[in-house]
């Protein structure tokens, strides 16, 4: 009998040509990583996004995920305020652009171009696989958890590209390097879909619009 699992694809096609995305990674299990990575990449950018508006940032395991993405999002508006110009010439955080020396004569702030949009959405990717402990346990449980957190605290959408498999095969089957015949699906593509529909979505909501 023929499955009924899976994600229907959407009807309708997102333009991400104004969205900025990040994707930040774990660097265990990394042949598994790297496809899921350039899946989610592909998408990205078929669907408009720009080269200039996807950031890419590495983490050691997937139990750093939720503080990464909850810094980078912190740091997108970070940069957004730092952009906005006002009598004294924008906020400055202090440390980019470089801050005058307190012994020398201040000197005006420096303009300093920033990408200057928060991100639209976050894509957290790892790739755990259980071992003989109860580790796998308390990373999958705690991260997903936290990442979940964070989308909903910050309104930013985080994509849950944490892979939870129990044997290497079903972690590269789900990244497309199935070692049988069916070499899988790529979930990574998913992914970034999953980003530019969100991202787009949020927008919207976000002005009120449900049309
Ligand atoms: C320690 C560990 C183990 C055993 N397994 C994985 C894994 O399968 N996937 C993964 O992303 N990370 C793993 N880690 C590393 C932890 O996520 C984390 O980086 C360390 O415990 C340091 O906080």
């Amino acid at each position: 009998m023929a499955s009924i699992k899976g994600l229907l694809p959407s009807e309708t096609k997102y333009d991400g040509s104004a969205l900025r995305i990040a994707i930040v990674h774990a660097r265990w299990n990394r042949e598994v990583i790297d496809a899921l990575v350039a899946g989610a990449l592909q998408k990205l950018k078929e669907a408009g996004v720009k080269e200039s508006n996807i950031v890419v940032q590495s983490v050691p395991g997937s139990f750093e995920l939720p503080l990464a993405c909850s810094r980078m999002i912190a740091g997108s508006h970070i940069q957004l305020a730092s952009n906005d110009t006002d009598l004294l010439g924008g906020l400055n955080f202090g440390t980019y652009p470089k801050v005058p020396s307190r012994t020398g004569t201040p000197a005006p702030v420096a303009a300093v171009t920033m990408p200057n949009e928060p991100f639209d959405a976050v894509i957290a990717i790892g790739v755990l696989i259980k071992g003989s402990t109860m580790h796998f346990e308390y990373i999958c449980d705690s991260v997903s958890h936290a990442l979940m957190k964070i989308q909903v605290d910050t309104g930013v959408p985080v994509i849950f590209g944490v892979l939870t498999a129990l044997t290497d095969g079903q972690a590269l089957d789900r990244a497309g390097l199935g070692r049988g015949e069916n070499k899988g699906h790529n979930h990574g593509e998913d992914w970034g879909l999953a980003a530019v529909e969100m991202g787009s979505h949020c927008r919207r909501w976000g002005q009120g619009k449900f049309a």
